[in-house]
């Protein structure tokens, strides 16, 4: 038996690279909180600059971002709007309800991680005393749960402009922003311009080891501080860790292609596969969903068969697995992933 182990649980897993921890160890710090540490001033600039927005806040994580903005967009009582597939809505511990007091309202995801215009219009709520106040739309760019989808930017700009129309704000998750950019061939300062916040993460593909950046007007940003603090992330000397976050946004977002090759190169070689089933034409980036056709075989029976013979996949569902690709994976792991499916499911 082999001692490889291909980790595809998550891009999450990702480990810092040398220059990363070489800019770690010789970062310039200082208190953030009282605003004098250089180096996260320079992460959340460059993070402001790339997106195209004014201004970038540094936080500890993708759920962080997230909740951080909705309590900048909304308060107490007040009602989104966003995909009932949405990472804020089924991973997140309901934090929008149970910290936010927010009301989520949630309208079906389409299979292209899209929600219709129709669907989101007919959820806004006319005043009525009877009704929570509608204030925000959400979407996930790309889209988690939908097969790491990403949105185009016309589409972003149609929602921008249904926002626009009902006095609305629009918060893009956009925890693999730069994934949904290297797919679309497009800037990710594109897709993020009709967003009135976004959030990307540094710890996924880009293989920082902690961190996310909210992204939006100043003013928006300066209110957002202040959310984050009462969240407890407030950091100080946090320039060590922004310094990995630096490297992630100026080298790493280069190198994205390759995770979704190496995910195509899985799809294809799982479509081979008779023990699986799979739609390749789905697979956009670097998230590959799959179903078992083995009746003795469900997810969580075929990932633990997987996991003995060293590869890591997560069961998302009674028949269903994800992959995810990164910056560890090479076109031989795929390979080799490929003929361990094919040898536990003959
Ligand atoms: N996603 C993780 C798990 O939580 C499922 C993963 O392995 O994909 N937005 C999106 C779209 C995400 O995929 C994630 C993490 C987050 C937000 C939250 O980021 P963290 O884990 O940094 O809080």
């Amino acid at each position: 038996m082999s001692n490889r182990r291909v980790d595809l649980r998550s891009d999450t897993i990702t480990l810092p690279t040398s220059s990363m921890r070489q800019a770690m160890a010789t970062a310039e710090v200082g208190d953030d909180v009282f605003g004098e540490d250089p180096t996260v001033r320079r992460l959340e600039e460059l993070a402001a600059e790339r997106l195209g927005k004014e201004a970038g806040l540094f936080v500890a994580s993708g759920t962080m971002a997230n909740l951080v903005s909705q309590l900048t967009h909304c308060g107490r009582g007040d009602e989104m709007v966003l995909g009932d597939q949405a990472h804020i809505f089924y991973y997140e511990q309901g934090g929008s309800a149970a910290v936010g007091s927010i009301h989520p309202r949630t309208v079906p995801n389409q299979p292209d991680g899209k929600i219709l215009l129709e669907d989101i219009e007919a959820a806004i709520r006319p005043d009525n005393v009877h009704f929570p106040r509608t204030r925000l739309i959400v979407l996930e760019n790309t889209h988690n749960r939908c097969y790491g989808s990403p949105l185009d930017t016309a589409y972003l700009q149609s929602i921008r402009q249904l926002a626009r129309r009902f006095g609305l704000k629009v918060h893009v998750d956009g925890a693999r922003l730069f994934n949904a950019a290297v797919a679309l061939g497009v800037t990710a300062a594109e897709l993020a311009a009709p967003a009135d916040s976004i959030s990307i993460c540094l710890s996924k593909g880009l293989a920082a080891p902690v961190g996310s950046v909210v992204c939006g007007t100043r003013k928006f940003i300066e209110k957002a501080r202040r959310a984050r603090k009462v969240l407890g992330g407030g950091m100080r000397q946090a320039g060590v860790l922004a310094a990995a976050g630096i490297v992630a946004l100026t080298e790493m977002t280069l190198r994205l292609p390759e995770d979704h090759a190496t995910a195509r190169r899985l799809a294809e070689g799982l479509a081979e596969s008779r023990g699986i089933s799979i739609d390749i034409g789905r697979v956009k980036t670097n998230i590959v969903f799959f179903d078992s056709k083995i009746d003795h075989l469900p997810a969580d029976r075929l990932s633990a068969v997987l996991a003995a013979e060293g590869i890591h996949v997560l069961p998302t569902g009674k028949h269903r697995l994800r992959a995810v690709t990164h910056y560890h994976i090479t076109a031989e792991d795929i390979d080799y992933t490929l003929k361990i499916v094919d040898k536990v499911t003959a």
